[in-house]
């Protein structure tokens, strides 16, 4: 958008502010271990997800191998992916967690 500077008489192209942040995918990556009412503790505890949601994401990432939490921007996408994996090696589960850019 083109501004004019009252004061100086100068003309500037100024970008628009809205600018829409870089969105992250969060996955749960599969493993042959870790119990299955732990991860869709994960999903319920970390990713807001009900129970019938819940069972249905862990059962995708069961059978296919990685499945997606949700998107976020960067920063809450880090904050989950860390969240997740402090909780899986507290509870000595090898449960993996990570981001992806969209
Ligand atoms: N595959 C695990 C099991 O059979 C369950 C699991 C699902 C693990 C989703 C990780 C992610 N106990």
């Amino acid at each position: 958008v083109r501004r004019l500077d009252e004061d100086t008489g100068v003309a500037t192209k100024t970008r628009s502010k809205t600018k829409r942040p870089n969105m992250y995918r969060v996955l749960l990556l599969n493993d042959d271990f870790t119990p299955m009412e732990f991860v869709v503790h994960v999903l319920e505890a970390f990713f807001n997800k009900g129970r019938e949601d819940a069972t249905r994401i862990m059962l995708h990432v069961h059978h296919h191998g990685v499945g997606e939490c949700g998107v976020f921007t960067y920063e809450v996408a880090e904050t989950k992916v860390s969240q997740v994996m402090n909780f899986a090696h507290q509870h000595q589960h090898p449960l993996q967690c990570v981001m992806e850019k969209k």
